[in-house]
Order: C-alpha cells, then structure tokens, then sequence
C-alpha cells in the first residue's frame, strides 16, 4: 500500500460502504433531468439521453469518507464538471456551485475547485453504470475533498454570488474538507 496516498486519520476499505441520507432514489428516466441554472450565461436543462451525449472522460481517483475510510483507485466515468462549465458560460459574478439532489441533499463548492481536471459527474464505476446505492445515475466526484462533497443522485447545479453551506456542511463539518489538512468539523 503507497502510505502516501492515505490521508492522515484514515483507513483504506476494498469493500465500498453505502453511506447516504434518507432512502435511495429510484431513478426514473422519464421524469428525470439535470439543469443548470443561477450566475451563467446559457441555462440548460437536459433528458438522461441527453446528458449521455455529451463528451465523456473516464478519471481513476481515491475517494475519503469523513467516517475516515478511504476506497483507492476508483475508475468513474461521466462528464467533466468543467465541460458543464464550458456549457453554461459562466458570469463574473459565479463564484460558488450549490449542487442540488433528490430529497433535499445539498453540497457546494466553489468554481475553482470544481474545475480541477479530476472533478466529474459520474454515471459509471469500474466499467459499470453507476450504481443506484452509489448515487446513479448521476453523482459529482470531487477526490480532493471529504466524500460528503462527492454528492449522489444530482439533478441541478446553481451557480451562485455567495457561497451557499450544504447539508452536512451546515450541520457542523468542514466546508474546507481537505482530507489531507483532516478539515472534518467546523
Ligand atoms: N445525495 C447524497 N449524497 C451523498 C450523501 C448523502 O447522504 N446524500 N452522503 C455523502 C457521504 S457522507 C459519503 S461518505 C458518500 C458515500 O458514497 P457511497 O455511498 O457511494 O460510498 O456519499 C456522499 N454523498
Ligand atoms: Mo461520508
């Protein structure tokens, strides 16, 4: 195991431990969508057929859950967050995301962050759809950050002026949550 690849604090898992809020949706392509709205120049609403279209990347990261586990070597594959970026054109004035999802759950993050070349919207794992308990069809995977920032079942990305807190980030842990300064509480 390369030592330096684990963050302080943390264990590595081979299993993948389901770790979530509420109930695991069911997704139902009919009704579903993904739109992107708030400081942006070109909103977009898309069908599940149409977000598929779009270019895809595949991107191999480890993944740091707060409850200090940690699963390596994670193969993702979906869209570049940046790519949506490029998309929607956003204003000056967009300096944070608010990532919405079913039943409420919240993350955010700031534009910069979110740009990083390994930050995606993920609809595959290990060369599978993604699956429903893992957030599919559709999850943000933000290795850099502790794993509630890795938000399952995305609907809507809103480009915000202010930084809006999250779910668990209003709740008392770190909105920083760099797992390599251990930023788990507020
Ligand atoms: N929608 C949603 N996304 C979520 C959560 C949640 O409760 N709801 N929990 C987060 C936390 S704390 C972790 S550790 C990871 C777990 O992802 P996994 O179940 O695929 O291991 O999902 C994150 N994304
Ligand atoms: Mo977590």
């Amino acid at each position: 195991m390369e030592k330096n690849r684990i963050p302080p604090g943390q264990r590595v898992t081979t299993k993948f431990p389901v770790l979530h809020e509420g109930r695991t949706p069911v997704f139902d392509e009919a009704h579903w969508d993904f739109s992107v709205e708030g400081e942006i120049e070109n909103p977009i609403k898309l069908s599940w057929k149409e977000f598929l279209e779009l270019p895809k990347v595949k991107v191999v990261s480890d993944f740091h859950c707060v409850t200090s586990w940690s699963r390596l070597d994670n193969e993702w594959e979906g869209v570049l967050f940046s790519e949506i970026a490029r998309m929607v054109r956003p204003r000056d004035t967009a300096g944070f995301i608010t990532v919405d999802c079913e039943q409420g759950y919240t993350t955010s993050l700031s534009l910069d962050e979110l740009m990083d070349d390994d930050v995606l919207l993920a609809y595959g794992l290990g060369g599978k759809p993604l699956p429903t308990e893992h957030g599919g069809p559709l999850r943000l995977v933000v290795p850099k950050k502790y794993a509630y920032k890795s938000a399952k079942w995305v609907r809507k990305l809103v480009f915000t002026r202010e930084k809006e807190l999250g779910f668990w980030e209003k709740r008392g842990y770190s909105d920083s949550a760099d797992p390599w300064k251990e930023e788990r509480y507020s």
